[in-house]
């Protein structure tokens, strides 16, 4: 593959608006950050796991977290807990080179100083998928939402402020960031249905690492 390859005309704009406040940052996340040893790290000491929602429903995307908070659900509600349920300890540091990535990203996206307390790790089989809703578990919607897609790719849904306003589609790959934040904070977004198409580093599966200022 020559130089040339990685910048054809099909290949999108490095950065790209979703909204006001909302940037992907293609392949912004970089062998070099590391970021699948953390993850391996991360899911020796917090496996991932299928939570079940407050409407009865187990979630086709298994999940565990790090850092000092992390994201869980069960038939009494979502919450965030210092302690990871399935074995009582606190959820596993988040590894330095997650933090780093996060925060370069939410500067490249013009927010300084952001420094996540929580790491949601999403983990995508094919078939699975994230219905719309918001992220409004977190204290302080003045912070900006991370997200770094890895392995397969997904076809991200990015909806209003309403749960019935259309959505946009946005195909997201390995080493894709994206950052919400501002008046984009509580937009309606989703992810469809993964497709089986395997990816040379990860095989048949998509994770997602969400950082969050949650406390
Ligand atoms: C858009 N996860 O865990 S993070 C989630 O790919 C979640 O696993 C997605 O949504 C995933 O809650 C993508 C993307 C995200 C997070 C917060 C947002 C998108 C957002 C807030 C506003 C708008
Ligand atoms: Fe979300």
């Amino acid at each position: 593959m020559s130089n040339l390859d990685l910048f054809t005309d099909a290949e999108p704009a490095p950065v790209e608006h979703l909204g006001t406040h909302a940037y992907v940052l293609r392949s912004f996340a970089q062998p070099g950050h590391d970021l699948l040893a953390g993850v391996e790290a991360v899911v020796l000491d917090a496996p991932f796991r299928h939570m079940v929602t407050p409407g009865g429903y187990t979630m086709s995307v298994a999940l565990t977290n790090c850092g000092r908070l992390g994201w869980t659900t069960d038939p009494s509600g979502y919450r965030y807990t210092a302690q990871d349920p399935l074995t009582g300890r606190p959820w596993p540091a988040m590894p330095s080179a997650f933090a780093q990535v996060a925060r370069a990203a939410a500067r490249a996206a013009g927010f300084d100083s952001f420094e996540p307390d929580a790491c949601l790790v999403n983990r995508y089989l094919p078939g699975a998928r994230l219905s719309l809703h918001q992220d409004k578990d977190e204290l302080d919607y003045s912070a900006p939402i991370v997200s770094v897609s890895l392995g397969m790719a997904a076809t991200f849904l990015f909806g209003g402020k309403t749960r019935s306003e259309p959505t946009a589609k946005v195909h997201l790959r390995h080493g894709d960031v994206v950052v919400w934040g501002g008046e984009d904070r509580l937009r309606y977004h989703g992810v469809a249905p993964l497709k089986d198409v395997p990816h040379p580093l990860l095989g048949a599966q998509r994770i997602n690492l969400t950082f969050r200022k949650a406390g």
